[in-house]
C-alpha cells in the first residue's frame, strides 16, 4: 500500500473537535421534525408507492383521488418565495458573541453590560444587486447582517462591508436599487454595475462619490468574507439606565485581517467557481478554522458632533478612527453552519428597528426609512405577520404578548384573555424592564429638504483616495475605467471625470486617458467647497493594514508525476502547521505518483484548479511533469495568472521550464518566484506568502500601470 499525501489538507485535527460542539449547536438549530423510517405524507398517512401515480390502468390516465401525489406536486408548486429585492444571494452561518468589556456608562443594554456573557448569533453576508442565483465576485458591497438573540429580545445590526452609503435619504432608495439591477427592457447586465443606468444615476447624485470611491476600491471585490470588516454605518444611540444617549458607531474586524483580489481575478473566479465565497465559508467552518471579528464602538457625544466636519446624520460620511478611534470591547466567532440552507439563511429577516432596551435611533433619514422598510419586506418575502415565529426568527428569551392569528400562526394566546388591560391575568407593560425611546426633544416645521450640513459630497471621498496606497489608488483608476468603458453614453463617462476633478486631479486624468476622451471636462459644480485640508486615514486602505500572515489563506500546489516526496510532504506539514490550506492539483483527476511512490491525492484536475483559487501557489513537478504541461494550455494559464496576479509561486528547478513556455521571461523572475530546491526551502517561501500578493509586479505587467506611473 503506497503511502497517500492529500487526504488532510490542513486543520483536520480541529475538525473532530469542532464536529462536537457543531452537533451541541446543531441540536439548538434542529429545523426538521424528528422523522421515522417510513415515507409519510405531510399529514403522517404511510406510503405505499412513491414511483407511481395511481393511474385506470396501466396505461390509463391518471386519477384525481391519489392524494399523496397531488400533495407532493402541489408542495413542489409552492417552494419559491420572492428572494430579496436586493441583497438576494446571500450566505448564513451561526455564531456566538462574547462581551469582554462592559459598557455600562453608556447603555442599559444587558448584551453590551455583562461582561463575560455569550449571546448567540446569526450572521448573513450577502451581494446587493444580483439575484439569489449570481456568482459571488460580483463587484459589490457585501451585506454582514448580524442577529443577536440576547436575554432582552433579538437585535439586528444590518450592516455592510462598507462604512457609508449611495444616497442621503431613503426616499432615493429605490431609484437607486433600480439603476444598479439589471436593465428592465432587457434583463442585463446581470449582478454587475458596469452599465449606463447605474453610473447615470450616480452621476447625477453627487451625494454618492464617497460610496463610489469605496465601490470601486478592492473592498468590493474581497477575497473572503472572511476577511471583510462589518459597519453599522448610521449613527445610533446607546442608552444608560439614567436616559442619557451617547451616539455609536458599530465596527467588526475581522482577526484575520482585510485581503481582495484583483478585477481580473475575481472574473476569472466567477467562472471557475461561482460559490467561492460561500464555499470558503462552509469550508473554513467545516475544517474547524471559524473565522472571527472584533466587535468594536465609536462612542461620541453632543459635543463631538457639533464641532466634527460633517453631520452625524448623513450616513455617507465616516467619523475617522484618527478622531474618535474604535474601542473593541468583544469578539464573535461564527462557527456553525445551518442545518438547512432555506430555513435559516432564506428566512432570516433581518429589521433594522429591531434594537434592544439601551440602544436607540437617531434621526438618520437613511436609517428612518430603513425602519420602515425591513419589516415591510419581510411581510411579502415570508407571507405573514407571524414570520417571528419560524425558529431562526425566534427569541431565544420569553415573548408575551396578545398579538394572534394571520397566516401560519404557530404560537397563539393560550386562555380566555387575548387583550389588556383584564381581569384575568398574563403579561403587563413594564416601566423598569421595558424598551424606553430616546426622550430627544424635537420641534420645527414639517419640510421637505435636505439640510445645508450634508451637502458637502467631494472631501471625505478625496480623503478616502488619498489615504490608499499606490497601488490601491491605481485599482480605483482601473476599475472606473472598466466600469465606465461599458457605458455606451460618452456624456455619462465625462459626467464622471467632471466629479472626480473634485476629488483628485491625478484619478480625473487616469480615468479620462483610460477612456480615451478628448480633454478633461470641467469639474462639477461642488454645492460646497471641496475641504483638501482632510488628512489620510490609513485606516481606510486594506494594504497599509496587510495581516502579514498566511494564516487561514490556501496554498494551490500543482503536483505531477515523479516531483520529489519531500518537497511535498513538507510544504503539506508547514501549511498546516500556520495553520492554513492547501490543495494538491494534479494532471489526471487519480492523483500524481511522486518520486518514491508515494501517491499524492489531487483535490482538482489541472482543468479544474486554476490558480485564481489559490492565495499562493507552488509548482512541484518533475522534469517529465514540467515537458508534459508546458504542452497544456491550461497549465499555462494557471501559471501566467498567478504570475499576473501578484502570487507568490514557489517552483522546482525543474518547473522553470513551465514558467518559461507560460510566458515569464527569465528577466521578469522577481522575488516573488522563489526557487524550492527541497524541503529546507520552504520556510523561507512560506515566510514570503506572509506579504500575500508582491505588488510592485503590478506595475510591471500591467499596461494601464504604466499610464498611472507617469501620472503619478
Ligand atoms: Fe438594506 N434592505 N436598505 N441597507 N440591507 C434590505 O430587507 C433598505 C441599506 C442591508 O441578509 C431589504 O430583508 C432601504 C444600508 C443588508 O437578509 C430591504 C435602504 C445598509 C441587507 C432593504 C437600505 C443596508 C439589506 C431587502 C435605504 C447598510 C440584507 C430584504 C434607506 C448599513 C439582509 C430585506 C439579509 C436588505 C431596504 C439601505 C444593509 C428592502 C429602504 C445603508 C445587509 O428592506
Amino acid at each position: 500500500m503506497p503511502k497517500v499525501i492529500g487526504k488532510d489538507t490542513g486543520a483536520t485535527s480541529l475538525a473532530t473537535e469542532f464536529e462536537t460542539e457543531l452537533g451541541q449547536a446543531g441540536e439548538l438549530h434542529q429545523l426538521a421534525p424528528e422523522g421515522g423510517d417510513v415515507l409519510t405524507t405531510q399529514q403522517g398517512v404511510p406510503v405505499a408507492d412513491d414511483q407511481n401515480t395511481l393511474r385506470g390502468g396501466e396505461r390509463g390516465p391518471a386519477l384525481l383521488e391519489d392524494f399523496h401525489f397531488r400533495e407532493k406536486i402541489f408542495h413542489f408548486d409552492h417552494e419559491r418565495i420572492p428572494e430579496r429585492v436586493v441583497h438576494a444571494r446571500g450566505y448564513g452561518v451561526h455564531g456566538t458573541f462574547t462581551l469582554n468589556e462592559s459598557l455600562e456608562e453608556f447603555t442599559r443594554a444587558k448584551v453590551l453590560t455583562e461582561a463575560g456573557e455569550k449571546t448567540p448569533m446569526f450572521v448573513r453576508f450577502s451581494t446587493v444587486i444580483g439575484n439569489k442565483g449570481s456568482f459571488d465576485l460580483a463587484r459589490d458591497v457585501r451585506g454582514f447582517a448580524a442577529k443577536f438573540y440576547t436575554k432582552e429580545g433579538n437585535w439586528d445590526i444590518v450592516a455592510n462591508n462598507i462604512p457609508v452609503f449611495f444616497i442621503q435619504d431613503a426616499i432615493k432608495f429605490p431609484d437607486m436599487v433600480h439603476a444598479a439591477k439589471p436593465i428592465p427592457d432587457r434583463e442585463f447586465p446581470q449582478a454587475q454595475t458596469a452599465h449606463d443606468n447605474f453610473w447615470d444615476f450616480i452621476t447625477l447624485t453627487p451625494e454618492s462619490m464617497h460610496m463610489i470611491m469605496w465601490v470601486m476600491s478592492d473592498r468590493a471585490i474581497p477575497r473572503s468574507f472572511r476577511f471583510m470588516e462589518g459597519f453599522g454605518v448610521h449613527s445610533f444611540r446607546l442608552i444608560n439606565e439614567a436616559g442619557k444617549s451617547t451616539y455609536v458607531k458599530f465596527h467588526f474586524k475581522p482577526r484575520m485581517g482585510l485581503q481582495s483580489v484583483l478585477w481580473n481575478e475575481a472574473q476569472k473566479i466567477n467562472g471557475a467557481d461561482p460559490d467561492f465565497h460561500r464555499r470558503d465559508l462552509w469550508d473554513a467552518i467545516d475544517l474547524g478554522a471559524p473565522p472571527s471579528w472584533d466587535f468594536g464602538v465609536q462612542l461620541f457625544d453632543d459635543e463631538f458632533a457639533d464641532q466634527f466636519e460633517f453631520d452625524i446624520l448623513d450616513a455617507t460620511k465616516i467619523i475617522p478612527e484618527e478622531q474618535v478611534p474604535v474601542r473593541i470591547i468583544g469578539e464573535f466567532v461564527l462557527d456553525g453552519l445551518v442545518d438547512n440552507f432555506f430555513a435559516e439563511t432564506e428566512q432570516v429577516a433581518f429589521c433594522t428597528q429591531n434594537v434592544v432596551p439601551g440602544v436607540g435611533f437617531t434621526n438618520d433619514p437613511l436609517l428612518q426609512g430603513r425602519n420602515f422598510s425591513y419589516l415591510d419586506t419581510q411581510l411579502k418575502r415570508l407571507g405573514g405577520p407571524n414570520f417571528t415565529q419560524i425558529p431562526i426568527n425566534q427569541p431565544r428569551c420569553p415573548v408575551s404578548n396578545f398579538q394572534q392569528d394571520g397566516h401560519m400562526a404557530i404560537r397563539n394566546v393560550k386562555g380566555r384573555a387575548n387583550y389588556e388591560p383584564n381581569s384575568w391575568g398574563g403579561p403587563r407593560q413594564s416601566p423598569a424592564a421595558g424598551y424606553r425611546h430616546f426622550d430627544a426633544e424635537e420641534n420645527g416645521r414639517k419640510v421637505q429638504a435636505r439640510p445645508g450640513s450634508f451637502s458637502d459630497h467631494y472631501s471625505q471621498a478625496r480623503q478616502f483616495f488619498i489615504s490608499q496606497t499606490p497601488i490601491e489608488q491605481k485599482h480605483i483608476g482601473d476599475a472606473l475605467v472598466f466600469e465606465l468603458s461599458k457605458c455606451e453614453r460618452v456624456d455619462i463617462r465625462q459626467r464622471m471625470v467632471a466629479h472626480l476633478r473634485n476629488i483628485d486631479e491625478k484619478l480625473a486624468t487616469v480615468v479620462t486617458t483610460g477612456l480615451g476622451l478628448p480633454a478633461l471636462p470641467d469639474p462639477a459644480p461642488a454645492a460646497s467647497p471641496v475641504m483638501t485640508t482632510l488628512p489620510p486615514s490609513d485606516a481606510l486602505s486594506i494594504l497599509k493594514r496587510a495581516p502579514g500572515s498566511f494564516a487561514g489563506r490556501k496554498l494551490g500546489i500543482l503536483v505531477s508525476d515523479g516531483a520529489p516526496t519531500a518537497l511535498v510532504e513538507a510544504l503539506t506539514e508547514a501549511v498546516k502547521a500556520l495553520p492554513a490550506v492547501y490543495e494538491i492539483i494534479t494532471p489526471k483527476t487519480a492523483g500524481a505518483i511522486l518520486d518514491d511512490g508515494t501517491v499524492a491525492e489531487g483535490k482538482q484536475k489541472i482543468d479544474g484548479g486554476p490558480s485564481v483559487l489559490y492565495d499562493a501557489v507552488v509548482l512541484a513537478l518533475s522534469a517529465e511533469g514540467a515537458a508534459l504541461l508546458s504542452k497544456d494550455k491550461t497549465a499555462k494559464d494557471f501559471v501566467s495568472d498567478a504570475f499576473a496576479h501578484c502570487k507568490f509561486i514557489g517552483y522546482t528547478p525543474e518547473a522553470e521550464a513551465l514558467i518559461l513556455k507560460a510566458g515569464i521571461d527569465r528577466e521578469e523572475f522577481d522575488e516573488g518566484l522563489i526557487p524550492l530546491s527541497g524541503a529546507e526551502d520552504v520556510p523561507a517561501f512560506l515566510a514570503a506568502c506572509r506579504q500575500l500578493r508582491l505588488w510592485q509586479r503590478e506595475l510591471t505587467t500591467d499596461l494601464d500601470a504604466a499610464a498611472f506611473l507617469e501620472t503619478a
